[in-house]
């Protein structure tokens, strides 16, 4: 019958490198380069512009077969877009550990053997918005990476917040119906600044937490390459011997976590719908290839009660100073995608992918994904055979019996497709725990059948305040001001005031300062005691009360900035009559340490500098903007300066980048079209002096000054990314 016999060792890969996907994608790249077009039966093709017709004047005939084929492509070329994370963009790379000491906590391979490559497809997403929508919207960005180990695909699907808006999966489809455009008229798109979605998180306290995360600046991340991802629930590692820890898994970009302002989002929104699709497609094809730190928070099964949230509850995180951060290994994203739709629009993720050594916990938001991921992609697919996709693949071998359906790619050789069978000489083998058979976390579950909530899931206030205390000012200042955009386009007073009442609950302070803005009162005490679905008083203070950490610094992006110049964007404004030499010095300062300079002018062609020499323009006013570029600059030279002194675009290039707190660097006679863009409350060096000032991140020159100390100072100024301290920014108007 079955395999009596210790089976052999298994075939195929046991280890892998970071070419092995690759490699195997290759098997089926096509290249026409040199190659006649054929139909989809390789027959070649002589004429493909006119169908085959009874006359030159019609009717075209069904018998023209390469119109037909032609034409049926075309109609059935979309499949069913993500019914959330429409719109996203990947990237290949490879993974690899620091060293082997996560060994004694987890036997996943990929996370323990420092000599491994294992290769990776990262897909960046935004959540609510469909296939075409902008890619700057308010929203959470999801951060799903495909590893394909030697043990077979492990799935890490995370989002750029440690913390999800609801804690059953029951909850979803109602969340999601709640934050998409509306039924009736199919909008806002891409947005939750609308009344559905304000006045589900009113009556849902336990979003509250989400809520001011998606109100922060995280919301609107300045590159996929600078934004942080979190596993989000807690996992399981197991080790050899089968003992469980607890595990939180985080990734953090080496460029840091950087974001755009909200007015800069909302005009790239129209600039350019594909901003952080093209700042990653342009990243990689550079050479500045993104790289990502992983790191693990790890809890002993035995703490598995000792903090004042529940480790099951995925709205709530472990503050890093109570279970620090350890960082495990890199990740590094090298290559674009051959095909949009082939790769990107195709892979499928599943929390449910797993290798030995990672198993799953029994949070009930990540045990309803288990579910809903494979069914998804059922509709997607309309095949379970989409694992046989080129990018779903694993670069471990496949050996099963799973039947034929649409779309069976492999070959199933021999007759026996069952199993035990002795036709196939019971093949293929069953494989124990120490050949890499997957055994499931022996936990001990018991209970009633029960539809409910842990008590201990009911604190939904206490980490808000947690997250509102941990901001600094500005920080603040910015969830205010989201929260007086979001709920200022809510119609219905009554959700606007809920809303408010919630808040109150995180801080008094917040409540005041987004009620002030949105034109309801500052809640009673009354007011704050009413609480809506889910919420149990008594439950909820009792947690409250033991919350052990008031202020976590590490949740702040501000003060954890890396400040670095690395892939950062600069635009130098010239036209004729520019000062070259200072541009060149600048230049080579600035490429020489990872920045990358744009010249950009009223229109494309060649300008003439002072000196007589040329250089190429690469954007003109009209197809660029300030809001494409972290830091600008403006080479001296008078009759540069004086034209766009008069020219409205190069104005308004100026004192936006000024708005959003951008670095700005000029000399000379440029310190006047500074004055002329209305920068104010700034100081600025003497024209003809030898100074430099460094003023809110603004850098003048005199004519005289030394030029390698000026691109010191601008270069300083563009690591710090922003300059928040530029209080006149608000009187810059549009
Ligand atoms: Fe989800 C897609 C992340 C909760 C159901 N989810 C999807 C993607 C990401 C996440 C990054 C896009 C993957 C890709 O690029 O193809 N989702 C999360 C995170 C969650 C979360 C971090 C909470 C911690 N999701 C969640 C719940 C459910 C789903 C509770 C349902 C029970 N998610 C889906 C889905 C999607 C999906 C409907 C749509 C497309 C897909 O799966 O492949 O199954």
């Amino acid at each position: 019958m079955n395999n009596e016999n210790k089976p052999n060792k298994p075939t195929g890969s046991s280890s892998v490198n970071e070419n092995s996907k690759n490699e195997q994608l290759e098997q089926f790249r096509n290249d026409n380069t040199d190659q006649y077009m054929t139909t989809d039966q390789g027959v070649r093709i002589n004429h493909t512009d006119d169908s085959l017709k009874s006359g030159s004047r019609g009717p075209t005939l069904i018998e023209d077969f390469h119109f037909r084929e032609k034409m049926t492509h075309l109609d059935h070329e979309s499949i069913p877009e993500r019914v959330v994370h429409a719109r996203g963009s990947a990237a290949h790379g490879y993974f690899q550990p620091y060293n082997d000491s996560l060994k004694q906590y987890t036997k996943a391979r990929f996370l323990t053997d420092p000599e491994e490559r294992t290769p990776v497809f990262v897909r960046f997403s935004t959540v609510v918005g469909s296939r075409g929508s902008a890619d700057t919207v308010r929203d959470v960005r999801g951060f799903a990476t495909k590893f394909y180990t030697s043990e077979g695909n492990y799935d890490l699907v995370g989002n750029n917040i440690p913390v999800f808006f609801i804690q059953d999966a029951i909850k979803f489809p109602d969340l999601v119906h709640a934050i998409k455009p509306h039924p009736d008229s199919e909008m806002p798109q891409a947005t939750a600044a609308h009344d559905n979605f304000w006045d589900f998180a009113s009556l849902m306290p336990e979003t509250t937490h989400m809520l001011l995360w998606v109100l922060s600046d995280r919301a609107i991340p300045r590159s996929f390459r600078m934004m942080d991802g979190f596993g989000v629930h807690t996992f399981r590692f197991v080790n050899e011997a089968g003992q469980g820890t607890f595990v939180k898994l985080h990734w953090r970009p080496l460029l840091g976590a950087h974001s755009l302002v909200w007015d800069e989002a909302q005009k790239l929104g129209g600039k350019d719908t594909d901003w952080l699709r093209r700042d990653l497609w342009e990243a990689i094809e550079k050479g500045d290839y993104p790289e990502f730190e992983l790191s693990v928070q790890l809890v002993p099964e035995e703490d598995e009660f000792k903090y004042d949230f529940d480790l099951l509850d995925a709205t709530k995180l472990i503050p890093e100073e109570i279970v620090p951060r350890v960082p495990v290994g890199k990740m590094v994203l090298n290559r674009n995608p051959d095909n949009f739709f082939a790769e990107t629009e195709q892979v499928a993720f599943h929390p449910g992918n797993l290798v030995p050594g990672i198993d799953v916990t029994n949070d009930p938001l990540l045990q309803g994904r288990l579910f809903s991921y494979l069914d998804t992609q059922l509709n997607r697919f309309n095949s379970s055979n989409f694992t046989e996709v080129p990018i779903n693949r694993p670069v471990a071998p496949v050996h099963n019996h799973h039947g034929a359906g649409f779309m069976k790619m492999t070959i199933g050789k021999g007759k026996a497709n069952y199993w035990p069978n002795s036709t196939g000489d019971g093949n293929p083998k069953m494989a124990p725990e120490d050949e890499g058979g997957y055994v499931h976390y022996t936990e001990k579950v018991e209970g009633h059948k029960i539809r409910a909530r842990s008590a201990s899931f009911r604190d939904h206030y206490s980490q808000a305040t947690l997250f509102w205390n941990s901001m600094t000012e500005v920080e603040k200042k910015h969830i205010v001001e989201a929260a007086h955009f979001e709920l200022g386009k809510v119609e219905r007073e009554d959700i606007r005031r809920r809303m408010v009442g919630n808040f109150a609950k995180v801080s008094k302070e917040l409540a005041e300062r987004v009620a002030a803005g949105i034109g309801v009162d500052v809640p009673t005490d009354s007011d704050i005691e009413s609480t809506g679905n889910f919420e149990d008083n008594a439950a909820s203070e009792k947690m409250r009360k033991g919350n052990s950490v008031k202020e976590s610094p590490a949740l702040s992006m501000e003060r954890n900035k890396v400040e670095t110049l690395a892939s950062r964007r600069v635009a130098v404004l010239i036209e004729d009559g520019f000062d070259c030499n200072e541009l060149a010095q600048l230049k080579q300062a600035l490429t020489e340490a990872g920045a990358h300079v744009t010249i950009v002018s009223k229109l494309l062609g060649m300008r003439t500098a002072s000196n007589g020499e040329q250089v190429k323009v690469d954007k003109s006013h009209i197809t660029t903007g300030s809001i494409l570029f972290d830091a600008i600059y403006i080479p001296d030279g008078e009759k540069s300066i004086r034209t766009q002194m008069n020219e409205g675009k190069a104005l308004h290039f100026v004192s936006e980048a000024f708005k959003h707190c951008k670095a700005i660097a000029t000399s000379g006679h440029g310190i006047e079209l500074l004055r002329k863009a209305g920068i104010t409350g700034v100081s600025y060096a003497e024209p003809a002096s030898d100074k430099i000032t460094d003023s809110k991140g603004v850098i003048t020159a005199g004519s005289e000054a030394e030029a390698a100390s000026f691109a010191e100072m601008f270069m300083a100024a563009i690591k710090k990314h922003r300059h928040w301290n530029r209080e006149e920014k608000d009187s810059i108007p549009a």
